[in-house]
């Protein structure tokens, strides 16, 4: 592509010293944190429809988002010319993954043949920019929430047309996300859920929802799809309640229905904290299960009790992120997608590389502090002793099932009263500083 919509040279690594807005100061691609470099450890992606289709429109006010590259239409050509736009975009960035949904990346046209065919038109230059970049697919899903047909719903949709429409959308968007490489599917339910449950017979929607997860499965083997899937959790918005509200929820349903060998999460900070936990929380819930698949980046506003979707910027939060990342031992299929946007107020296109230069920034750093803090062992040392009357005496006997309410009744009344330690909730918080 010739024309540069940017007029912004690629983002270069200048050091903690620089005062160069448009350079990282601590992203440094190939440097080596443990034992693997830090674009490894990251992996990080950009999400499409953000980039590319926000308009940063709000409730009260249209869209302010500057898209020269962009003529408004809804013409093949122009969906490619964004596409040439994105790749462009990475390119600069230094970013090797993105994410789509089928809907970003080609218009939907008057009926799910032409649709289907529109896509595959945007796909073949989708495929051309990754071959010509060597970017890849983190992973694909499908919006089963923007058109009026799902407006009760997709696969949780009262009409049982509905959900066959959506199972077709479905299909075609795994086999796109297939032809492209992709690395793993999203399921996020963004209207599975219920407005009101005077009117929804949730058994029956649950019950729907695992046949359509299932019926994904199978399709999933029939194409050879190997990419991992993922669902992702929030608790409302656009519904009043998800299904798939928060890790826990997910784990419980995908248990119930039998498909937890099929799916890992993809956890959104600012999707678990509307849900009222910490990410930390979600990510810790999900690992435990072993299915902390990926994370959607992004963070929420203390003072707006929405999905804001904001940019990363809090170091805290982030170290907070890679110390349960790095205890898993990284990321397989999954990565960091940026699933944010621009405030509204930042509408030129450069805002684009501040927002992303700053989110990648704070997961470096976070990742240097979270690795510090691991190599440092005190942390780690602490949790481990401060269960350690577990690891003898009737602390083992009780783990290894040899001890029952009677030996322990027999235990306590010869033992006397416990003697507690304190938790130094405040000391660790000094420790964690220490490093930040
Ligand atoms: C919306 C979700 C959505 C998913 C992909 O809140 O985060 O963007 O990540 O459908
Ligand atoms: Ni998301
Ligand atoms: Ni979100």
């Amino acid at each position: 592509m010739k024309q540069d919509f940017f007029n912004v040279d690629n983002i270069a690594y200048e050091g903690s010293e620089s005062k160069n807005p448009l350079a990282f100061k601590h992203y440094d691609a190939g440097e080596k944190i443990g034992g693997k470099v830090m674009e490894e450890h990251l992996r990080f992606a950009v999400a499409y429809w953000h980039t590319m289709r926000n308009p940063l429109s709000d409730p009260f006010g249209v869209g302010t988002a500057q898209m020269p590259w962009d003529d408004g239409s809804d013409s093949i050509d122009n969906a490619r010319q964004r596409v040439r736009v994105f790749f462009q975009f990475l390119e600069k960035l230094g970013v090797d993954y993105y994410c789509f949904h089928d809907r970003d990346v080609a218009p939907e046209a008057d009926s799910l043949a032409e649709t289907n065919a529109q896509l595959d038109a945007v796909v073949a230059t989708l495929k051309e920019e990754q071959e010509r970049t060597g970017k890849r697919l983190l992973w694909g899903t499908a919006s089963l929430f923007t058109h009026p047909r799902y407006v009760h719903g997709a696969a949780t949709s009262c009409n049982a047309d509905v959900f066959a429409y959506a199972a077709a959308q479905v299909k075609k968007a795994m086999e796109i996300t297939h032809e492209l490489g992709g690395l793993g599917y999203t399921f996020w339910g963004g209207r599975e859920g219920y407005s009101t449950l005077l009117n929804t017979d949730m058994r029956r929607e649950l019950d729907h929802l695992a046949k359509f997860l299932h019926m994904a499965v199978d399709w999933k083997k029939q194409i050879g799809f190997q990419g991992q899937f993922y669902i992702e959790p929030k608790p409302m918005e656009p519904t009043t309640h998800q299904y798939d509200s928060d890790a826990a929820a997910c784990l419980n349903f995908l248990r119930e229905y039998d498909l937890l060998d099929h799916f890992k999460l993809n956890l959104e900070t600012n999707h678990a904290t509307l849900a009222g936990h910490t990410m930390q929380h979600d990510l810790t819930v999900a690992a435990n299960a072993g299915a902390l698949g990926s994370v959607d980046a992004n963070t929420g506003d203390l003072f707006l009790g929405w999905d804001t979707d904001q940019f990363p910027t809090d170091i805290y939060q982030t170290t907070q992120i890679m110390l349960i990342v790095l205890e898993m031992g990284g990321f397989t299929t999954g990565g960091l997608n940026f699933d944010a946007k621009r405030r509204r107020e930042s509408f030129e296109p450069v805002d684009l590389f501040h927002a992303h230069i700053g989110g990648m920034d704070t997961f470096a750093r976070g990742l240097k502090i979270a690795h510090a803090i691991r190599e440092d062992g005190r942390l780690a040392e602490f949790v481990k002793r401060r269960y350690q009357s577990w690891d003898s005496g009737i602390g083992d006997a009780i783990e290894s099932g040899l001890a029952g309410f009677e030996d322990l009744e027999g235990y306590a009344l010869e033992n006397g009263e416990p003697v507690n330690v304190s938790g130094r909730q405040e000391m660790l918080e000094n420790l964690i500083n220490e490093f930040i």
